[in-house]
């Protein structure tokens, strides 16, 4: 251990002041039947936490790194180093990462897969060291400028052509080192002027896309699960996956539902306008829930500012969607989150994933009392008995159309309505979180 300065962060429950310890995640403690581990299945993000540098549009980089000043393979091989010692630090098992985040670009496509073969290499053996598996692996088909018209949904068929041998290679890499899953996060596959976009032909041809992958993934033998991360906007005006609802309708227009699942991130969630709740509900109620990218972003920003999780609130509504779904296995909360400019220590790291860490540890806890006392189905299944009984279960069971419903409306059209109690519910919730 060389980077950090602390071997391990430990758990010491809620009345420690050191910030260098959990005070809610218990990694081994047993929580509804399951060890929080395994609820949580926590990961480090590549890109955000070895590969950033802190730059923003209007500034350079700003954080200060021990491999600052290295270049091209040994860079890349002292970030792995240092990034498979922070996850043992914070006791994490997991890992996510795109192609070009461990390996540097070659000046052709060959030389970048030699690289990319070379950091497998060199992964390979720190996930044997270590225990430390991959949950995802994905690849980076937006940075650079030959993806300006999009990846597989360009209009130009070279650059699909380019992308299919990425997402081969990647798939390759995938199996090799025993990735869970498999994401798609579609950073240019959207368009910015329907003027000179063919919307139709670039949906088939996107679809043609995942059907390759599918394909090669049977072919090679690789049983990861394939997740796509809908994202309404940013970096194009328009994304096409642009939340769960429409990325459900595209699986099953070009009958890809029974393939992939949906990586459901936090600041995703919110830019599309919905709440992170939302996203995982719409997802679960339609067995499409496969991981989650955790992290949040400002209420204030119109932007994907990829914050560390801190807001129990919802990382308990979170947790409340993933026990209800039976676990995110094999999916599981990668975060997908950065610090600050101005947070630009190395140990700032370990800060970041601290908080976010103990936040969903205590949205564990406190969604784990919610399910176990039933606290909110209690309410809920109360407010929709009317459909357990009478009409209600006629309307269920099929056995009525709009004659007889009619007829019964005109016996019944005095209407009687409930309260939905809402400020009583938020008060259970918050009962809940405080109390847990
Ligand atoms: C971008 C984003 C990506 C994906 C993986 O907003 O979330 O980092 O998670 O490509
Ligand atoms: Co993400």
């Amino acid at each position: 251990m060389s980077y950090f300065k602390v071997d391990s962060i430990k758990f010491e429950g809620p009345q420690s002041k050191n910030p260098l310890a959990f005070k809610h995640y218990n990694k081994e403690e047993v929580i509804a039947g399951k060890k929080m581990k395994d609820h949580l299945r926590f990961a480090m993000s590549y890109w955000h936490t070895l590969t950033a540098n802190g730059s923003d549009p209007f500034g350079v980089g700003t954080y200060v790194r021990p491999w600052d000043g290295l270049e091209g393979m040994e860079l890349a091989k002292e970030r792995a180093k240092a990034g498979f010692e922070l996850m043992q630090v914070l006791g994490m098992d997991y890992y996510c990462f795109h192609d070009i985040d461990v390996a540097p670009e070659g000046e052709t496509l060959q030389d970048t897969f030699d690289n990319l073969d070379e950091m497998v290499d060199c992964l390979e053996k720190l996930q044997k060291e270590t225990g430390i598996k991959l949950l995802w692996a994905t690849s980076n088909m937006f940075s650079h400028p030959r993806f300006v018209h999009g990846a597989a949904t360009s209009c130009n068929a070279d650059v699909f052509a380019y992308c299919a041998a990425k997402v081969k290679k990647m798939l390759e890499v995938a199996k090799r080192l025993g990735a869970e899953n498999y994401v798609f996060w579609g950073g240019r596959e959207g368009y910015e002027t329907l003027l000179n976009t063919d919307m139709g032909l670039e949906l088939d041809n996107l679809a043609r896309f995942f059907k390759m992958a599918v394909d090669y993934a049977k072919e090679i033998g690789f049983t990861g699960q394939f997740l796509i991360e809908p994202k309404p906007k940013e970096p194009t005006k328009h994304q096409y996956d642009f939340d769960a609802a429409t990325v459900l309708a595209f699986l099953r227009k070009y009958d890809l539902d029974k393939y992939f699942k949906m990586n459901i991130e936090a600041n995703h969630a919110t830019l599309a306008g919905h709440t992170f709740h939302h996203e995982l509900n719409t997802c679960r109620i339609n067995d499409a829930l496969g991981s989650i990218d955790a992290n949040q972003g400002d209420m204030l920003l119109g932007w994907d500012t990829d914050q560390f999780p801190t807001n129990v609130y919802d990382s308990t509504l979170a947790m409340y969607e993933v026990l209800k779904n039976g676990g995110i296995a094999p999916g599981g909360l990668n975060f997908d989150s950065k610090l600050r400019r101005g947070s630009f220590e190395l140990d700032d790291l370990l800060y970041g994933y601290i908080a976010g860490m103990d936040n969903f540890a205590k949205g564990l806890r406190a969604a784990a009392k919610l399910v176990e006392d039933k606290a909110l189905d209690e309410y809920v299944e109360k407010r929709y008995r009317s459909y357990s009984e009478g009409i209600g279960k006629d309307i269920v069971d099929g056995k009525v159309g709009f004659a007889e419903l009619s007829e019964y409306a005109l016996g019944h059209d005095q209407i009687v309505n409930e309260s939905g109690h809402q400020e009583l519910l938020e008060t259970i919730l918050n009962d809940y979180i405080y109390n847990s």
